[in-house]
């Protein structure tokens, strides 16, 4: 018997605290996956910064590691996490998103995806095999299945026709990721593999979805296709509809949210993983979190305030500096100045999740959430 990989700490309602073992360390969930797209985050963001805020998982896309510099470099030169220097777990996002959302005249066949890269117009094909040699060759801890993520204005017909496609995908992910892990010569032989939901805000097509690919034993499950255009309120009664048909001895990651207000609704719900740009995206335009709500830096306001951007924070922008010299770097276009607000602002969602964590840990996150939300009030 092999021995369980995720474990299950402590439950409040749906919430759960959990840790998932991996060949790449011990993830504790909730998590906030940091998201490093081409390997590496955006704003000057180094992996030795991601150890001092943090940071417990990284997570890099399949697609634009395939356009630049290609997998087959990045196998060549040992592996994502020797590449980028970073020994903690890795989870590549599949392609099919990014192809979605970045690459031009693509068309969705039964066997993938072609379309034209975004760097330089040339012709590619992926669909689950070449995801799973992929993701396989940058050897990351844990790979996400190749899906299409629906339009939320898609039609039920559409959105049917996607669902069911995805689910065949998912079948030959499985297959070729097994394939995969028993060749001698792959790098990370224990790769995981996450199953993802879609069916867009058909609440009947998801949990059709959810109760076949639960059936499919993979190591977690993903909620894909939400946070795409639907309402919150929509977002969050997906969550109370599919999680409860998902496996709940498995790990459940909800891609690419969101706000602190949305993870704190989704881990009540019983999500555990998480990534999104908002931290480093909003960071690189001098936006940063605070307990009471975010900033804007540029704001004439911070010109001689002398205080960090946040009392108390133990990142390594406020340990040092004030909001009057990093407003003074942004207006001056200095790289320091986004380097220092996406320092902060990614550990600031690290730190919420530890506080979720804790929360959960010691029986109190009801009251936790509301605490922290009536903070955030004034945030979006
Ligand atoms: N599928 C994949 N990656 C994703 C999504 C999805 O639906 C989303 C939707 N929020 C973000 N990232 N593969
Ligand atoms: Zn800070």
């Amino acid at each position: 018997m092999r021995k369980r990989m995720y474990q299950i700490k402590k439950t409040e309602g749906r919430a759960k605290r959990a840790e998932l073992v991996t060949v790449h360390g011990t993830i504790q969930t909730p998590v906030f996956m940091n998201v490093g797209t081409a390997a590496a985050v955006k704003g000057a963001v180094s992996t030795m910064d991601l150890k001092e805020i943090g940071t417990q998982v990284e997570l890099s896309n399949t697609y634009h590691l395939h356009v630049r510099p290609g997998d087959d470099v990045i196998r060549q030169l040992g592996g994502l996490h020797k590449f980028m220097v970073w020994d903690r777990p890795i989870l590549t996002d599949s392609g099919g998103f990014q192809v979605f959302s970045l690459a031009g005249l693509r068309k969705i066949k039964e066997e993938g995806v072609y379309f034209q890269s975004h760097v330089d117009g040339r012709k590619i094909f992926m669909g689950p095999e070449e995801s799973m040699q992929i993701q396989s060759n940058l050897a990351s801890t844990i790979a996400m299945a190749f899906d299409e993520c629906p339009s939320s204005r898609a039609t039920r017909e559409y959105v049917q026709a996607s669902v069911d496609r995805t689910t065949r995908w998912l079948a030959r992910c499985k297959a070729e990721m097994a394939r995969l892990n028993s060749l001698p010569d792959t790098i990370n032989r224990q790769q995981l593999l996450f199953g993802i939901n879609q069916g867009a805000v058909y609440e009947d097509i998801r949990i059709a979805h959810a109760d076949a690919i639960s059936e499919m034993d993979l190591d977690g499950y993903a909620v894909g296709g939400l946070a795409v255009g639907e309402t919150h309120e929509e977002m969050y009664h997906i969550l109370d509809e599919v999680v409860p048909h998902l496996p709940q001895n498995k790990p459940t990651y909800l891609m690419g949210v969101g706000t602190p207000a949305n993870i704190l609704e989704a881990v009540e719900r019983g999500v555990d993983f998480f990534d999104c740009v908002y931290p480093s995206r909003n960071g690189r335009h001098g936006h940063v979190y605070t307990a009471h709500g975010k900033l804007n830096l540029f704001n004439e306001k911070y010109k001689l305030d002398e205080r960090p951007i946040e009392e108390g924070c133990g990142c390594p922008a406020c340990r040092h500096y004030s909001r009057a010299y990093i407003r003074h770097l942004l207006k001056a276009k200095e790289m320091l100045g986004m380097r220092l607000c996406v320092l902060h602002n990614l550990y600031f969602y690290n730190h919420l999740m530890e506080e979720i964590r804790d929360a959960l840990d010691e029986g109190r996150f009801s009251e936790y959430k509301a605490e922290k939300l009536a903070g955030f009030e004034k945030m979006t």
